[in-house]
């Protein structure tokens, strides 16, 4: 089990030393709410095992993440009443990762609500399409 860097704020909820609204916890993962929620019932499941992001942790631990998304998602949807649920992990920086520890957020949704991380842009040429779609492949090599 790798244990989190010394100060990383999700390694101090898990270890206990800061407190959570725990709604979930398991031999390899842990779900609580979020402090910051947009939406009501927004929970975070995070693995035991210590990854700073999704790159870093093994299939196991994401199998054991995403196999208690799936069992949190109906409990919470009929929970807060919800109409559906979207989930996420922010990778990097730039993705807007601010936890550097591996978080899949589990977000209540309602038709009704702003929030948006999906903007759609204009529509992919066809001839850069197939660049990108070439560079891909080559990088999967
Ligand atoms: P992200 O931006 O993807 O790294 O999400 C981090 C989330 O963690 C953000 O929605 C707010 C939440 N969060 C930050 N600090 C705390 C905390 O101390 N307790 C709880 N419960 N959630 C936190």
């Amino acid at each position: 089990m790798r244990q989190a860097p010394e100060g990383n704020i999700f390694g101090r909820i898990l270890s206990g030393e800061l407190p959570s609204w725990e709604v979930y916890s398991d031999d390899q993962t842990y779900a609580f709410l979020d402090i910051f929620p947009q939406n009501p019932g927004h929970t975070l499941v995070i693995p035991r095992s210590y990854a700073e992001n999704i790159l870093e942790s093994s299939e196991a631990e994401l199998a054991a993440c995403l196999a208690t998304v799936r069992r949190l998602m109906p409990a919470i949807t009929e929970a807060v009443g919800a109409k559906g649920v979207t989930v996420l992990t922010n990778t990097g920086i730039a993705a807007g990762q601010t936890v550097p520890y591996l978080h899949f957020h589990i977000i209540p949704r309602s038709t009704s609500d702003s929030i948006s991380i999906y903007n759609p842009g204009e529509q992919l040429p066809d001839e850069e399409g197939r660049r990108i779609q070439g560079a891909i492949r080559n990088s999967l090599k």
